[in-house]
């Protein structure tokens, strides 16, 4: 059974989502992608100072940002290779998560050391709004933060731990987001520590 959480509409929040089983095949999946396709560094548009996360996609599009801005584009932004396939084990939760929306074009990897955080923004270089962003957590836990749709908004903030889901869709679609700080040594998965966060998104309208 899938405990399910309504943050509010829109943000629904799923613990323990996945077992430790699944966290681990997932775990192993990921280390597998990032050793054939490897983590980059992104860097922020205007001023190019690099974000504290480290990335990688999968899926027929992948976000990257650098000097001229955000975007989604086809390639690995170092090697210049398509981005790897999106794991079956992933389609299949956002089928459970969506309803079985078409299915996501992306899904952003992004490693978080203990000292990493990513500042409050919006998801919005996607062509289509209408489908969630479904995402996951694996390793040491995070402090995430989402507010409204306007960057000066109240903002709520959750705990997400390894193995949790977090969908935010509908009206909370464009509400800003970050991850404040990562509690150090709170999981046992990865043997490095740290955490990974896994974002699944629906890129371009869907032929209906
Ligand atoms: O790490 C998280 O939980 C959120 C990541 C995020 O918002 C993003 O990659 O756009
Ligand atoms: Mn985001």
């Amino acid at each position: 059974m899938t405990t399910r959480v309504e943050l509010k509409s829109g943000v629904v929040y799923f613990p323990g989502l996945l077992a430790r089983v699944a966290q681990e095949h997932l775990r192993d999946e990921i280390y597998t992608a990032i050793s054939e396709a490897q983590l980059f560094q992104s860097t922020m548009p205007r001023w190019g100072n690099p974000m504290s996360v480290k990335m990688l996609n999968l899926g027929t599009l992948g976000w990257v940002s650098d000097k001229s801005g955000y975007r989604y584009q086809k390639t690995h932004p170092v090697t210049n290779a398509s981005w790897p396939p999106i794991f079956p084990s992933l389609l299949k939760i956002w089928d459970q998560l969506t309803n079985a929306y078409a299915p996501p074009e992306a899904c952003l990897i992004n490693y978080y050391s203990a000292t990493a955080k990513m500042g409050l923004h919006q998801d919005r270089d996607e062509d289509d709004f209408n489908a969630p962003v479904v995402s996951l957590s694996l390793g040491d836990t995070a402090l995430f933060r989402i507010g409204t749709s306007e960057r000066a908004g109240p903002t709520q903030s959750i705990k997400l731990q390894s193995g949790d889901g977090l969908i935010f869709g509908g009206p909370a679609r464009l509400d800003f987001h970050g991850i404040d700080r990562i509690y150090k040594d709170t999981s046992t998965l990865l043997k490095e520590g740290g955490r990974f966060n896994l974002t699944m998104r629906r890129v371009t309208k869907p032929n209906l």
